[in-house]
């Protein structure tokens, strides 16, 4: 077959979405009216038009916007769900999610509910689709360390609906150092660690999230490139890299995508994974970055392996879990 079909037929595991970026516009629109939530947005055009994002922050506040629109429960089923029917098409057979409560506890919504809902809609897709996939909880680095501690003994009740925490939402100026004490208690509970950084951060921000948080994967970690000693750590330790490129085109982390790092990041021997961030915002579901990324960068059948590889290797299962995958 072809590469692209090839590609398209392929088995992958996804390691970073965030669900409140795979909100559609149509569905915004749609959950706001059934909501009787107010957007600051007059129709579905105006809204995508607003998705012309100049960095980090600029795609933050519309995606904050949009999130708005989730009251209860049936809405995270029904948006989790809608997630995993497109990375099914995708050949997605395993994802692990993000959610940010703090989005929604700040707006009155019970972290029950949020919670509550998003399990029930995974649990529907692996039973409806056979797919897998687990949650992960992100802590938002622009908030202060006590509200990401209150927000982790919010979410305890229900400490068996996630397997890991992460850290995501405006990196510069909020070091992973902020949260050393967050995630040395979710540490403590048996929680698997993760952390973006490296994305429009410094390299400096991938050490300490490694050094001081314990990150067991770095989420993006695209500009560790600029530090070699970082480089080379990363490499000897198969420290998986969660890359996202269609994200890094959409946020201008690159001017092309011919010149995104993630070739020379494989050159590198960095375990590198291609993953699709906040797919209705930024362009394209998994399988529409692994075929771009592939044309623009003219990466191989042996890279795609290898890149799976990686994945399996980062996924958060256990020995006959990751068996099975590879
Ligand atoms: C995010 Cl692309 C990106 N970076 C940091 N935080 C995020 N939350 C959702 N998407
Ligand atoms: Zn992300």
């Amino acid at each position: 077959p072809s590469l692209a079909a090839f590609l398209a037929e392929m088995p992958k595991i996804e390691l970073h979405v965030h669900v409140e970026g795979t909100l559609e516009p149509e569905t915004i629109f749609a959950l706001a009216k059934r909501n009787g939530v107010a957007l600051p947005y007059a129709d579905v055009e105006a809204l995508r038009a607003a998705y012309a994002f100049t960095d980090l922050q600029s795609f933050l506040d519309v995606y904050y916007a949009g999130a708005g629109v989730l009251l209860t429960a049936d809405d995270f089923h029904d948006m989790v769900f809608a997630y995993l029917e497109r990375a099914h098409a995708d050949r997605v057979v395993r994802a692990e999610i993000f959610f940010d409560p703090q989005t929604h506890t700040a707006r009155g919504v019970a972290m029950a509910t949020v919670i509550g809902g998003l399990t029930a809609g995974c649990a529907a897709a692996r039973a409806a689709l056979g797919i897998e996939s687990v949650l992960i909880l992100c802590f938002l680095r622009h908030l202060d360390e006590d509200d990401a501690l209150a927000t982790l003994e919010a979410a305890l009740p229900h400490r068996e609906k996630f397997v890991g925490v992460g850290l995501d939402s405006s990196e510069v100026g909020h070091p992973p150092e902020k949260f050393a004490r967050v995630f040395a208690r979710a540490q403590a509970l048996g929680l698997r660690l993760v952390a973006h950084a490296g994305e429009e951060g410094p390299p400096a921000y991938v050490t300490s999230a490694l050094d001081v948080l314990g990150a067991e994967r770095i989420d993006h970690g695209v500009r560790s490139l600029e530090d070699p000693v970082l480089t080379a750590r990363l490499a000897a330790g198969r420290v998986a890299l969660t890359v996202c490129p269609l994200s890094n085109l959409k946020l201008r982390v690159v001017d092309t995508l011919a010149d995104h790092p993630l070739g020379r990041m494989l050159d590198a021997g960095l375990a590198a994974t291609i993953n699709s961030d906040d797919p209705a915002y930024f362009g394209g579901y998994v399988g529409q970055n692994w075929l771009e990324t592939f044309e623009a960068l003219g990466l191989d059948r042996d890279a795609a392996i290898r890149l799976s590889k990686n994945a399996i290797d980062a996924a958060f299962v256990d020995a006959a879990g990751r068996a099975a995958l590879h």
